[in-house]
């Protein structure tokens, strides 16, 4: 039987999320996209209440909650503002490669350290010349004794400067493309700069940098997996993530049609309020239709995980669908706000623009089509990658 209840405690912790979305985020939502200042006041509070490393098992600190948990939270979040919720879940994404394959040592020195304090990490896997192509990284790192040392560059990384460590993705043999990256763990205080924060398009409220390292040397045992098992930990790991960021995006995508739902209430045009004109019932239905898909998706995707199943397929079904629909339809909230929509004052211009990355981060939404081709036509296998033997 399939059965979409919720249990009274996910729905507990959804009603928490919301509950601190709509006092803690909503308020100040539109200020932090104005100003692109840093959240930290929202993330201490955040970690405060337990809505962030809601992922990390008991073990290691954390609560040990579900993936379909964590796209609860996470759409809620994003329908308070998905920049804010951007560097509240970035933990996620840097941890999930050393929960994947790190050695338990390593776990619970660098992912149990996030549970005792408001602590962030980053995942360093894009640079200015690799982005869709993962195998073109250019980092390198090199084994000197009981050392890596690593050279390179990333960009567009997520909560960059303010990590206190980084999950670096780099070559460790440049001729042998995919099968010549590793994963490694990078304290901040190893010697990582922090060159550059971005000034984005939308979710302005979070921190995007370009960071580097210049012979910068970690002990040997911070090899996250097997060495040149890179490539799968990343792609296991982005497995485990789009859902999150399907979550999201149904949460703006949400937090649009409500406003244009309520705008067209009110707003009378011709003699009567616009939502009497079929021309705007048409959008609302649609944009009730692809959310309600979107979070179905996205929940699938989520509860494949929690039942220990590969979920490479339906979780690009979700990310793809879901960040289409986050800019179709909050696009379709600036159509039915007419003018107004493109006005700064009214709220979904926001929107608008903080859906445009949902179809470009963690993989785009041609990268999506791309997986979602190759996993019907040519289904495949996959081994779970191993913690490093150094
Ligand atoms: N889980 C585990 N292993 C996987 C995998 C998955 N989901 N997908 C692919 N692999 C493995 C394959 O099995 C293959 O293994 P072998 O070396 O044993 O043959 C290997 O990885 C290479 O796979 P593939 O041939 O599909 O790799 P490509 O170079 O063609 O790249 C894409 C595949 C394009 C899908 C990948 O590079 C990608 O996801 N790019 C987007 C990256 C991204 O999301 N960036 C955003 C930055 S993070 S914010």
């Amino acid at each position: 039987m399939v059965d979409f209840t919720l249990t009274d405690e996910q729905k507990a912790l959804r009603e928490l999320a919301h509950d601190f979305a709509e006092k803690e985020i909503r308020p100040v939502a539109w200020e932090y996209d104005r100003d692109g200042t840093w959240p930290g006041e929202i993330v201490e509070k955040a970690w405060e209440v337990g809505l962030m490393n809601t992922h990390i098992p008991e073990e290691y600190g954390g609560p040990g909650a579900s993936y379909l948990d964590g796209c609860l939270i996470e759409e809620e979040l994003s329908w308070g503002c998905s920049g804010i919720q951007t560097s509240l879940g970035c933990n996620g994404l840097a941890t999930a490669p050393i929960l994947l394959a790190a050695s338990e040592e390593i776990k619970k020195e660098y992912v149990g350290r996030l549970t005792e304090a408001p602590l962030l990490a980053s995942f360093c896997l894009t640079e200015p010349d690799a982005g869709s192509d993962v195998s073109g990284m250019r980092t390198t790192a090199v084994r000197k004794g009981d050392k890596y040392v690593i050279n390179g560059s990333k960009c567009f990384i997520t909560n960059g400067g303010y990590a206190n460590w980084y999950t670096v993705y780099a070559k460790t043999d440049k001729d042998a493309g995919h099968r010549g990256i590793s994963c490694f763990i990078v304290p901040k205080d190893a010697g990582v700069v922090v060159d550059k924060k971005e000034d984005k398009m939308g979710q302005r409220a979070s921190n995007t940098a370009t960071i580097s390292f210049n012979d910068v040397e970690i002990p040997a045992d911070h090899l996250i997996g097997e060495e040149n098992y890179g490539f799968k930990v990343a792609m296991m790991t982005l497995d485990r993530t789009r859902p999150g960021v399907a979550a999201m995006a149904t949460g703006i995508a949400r937090a649009a049609f409500e406003f244009a739902t309520e705008y067209s209430k009110e707003r009378v045009q011709f003699g009567v309020p616009i939502a009497m004109h079929q021309a705007i019932q048409f959008m609302i239905a649609d944009m009730a239709t692809e959310i309600e898909a979107s979070r179905l998706l996205t929940w699938k995707s989520a509860v494949l995980l929690d039942n220990g199943q590969r979920n490479t397929l339906v979780s690009s079904h979700a990310k793809r669908f879901a960040g289409d629909t986050a800019m179709k339809v909050t696009t379709d909230a600036v159509q039915v706000y007419g003018g107004y929509g493109f006005i700064k004052e009214y709220p979904v211009e926001k929107l608008m623009r903080d859906a445009k990355i949902m179809q470009l981060y963690e993989g785009t939404a041609q990268i999506q089509r791309l997986v979602i081709a190759r996993e019907t036509l040519l289904p495949r296998q996959i081994a779970e990658p191993q913690p490093a033997t150094v």
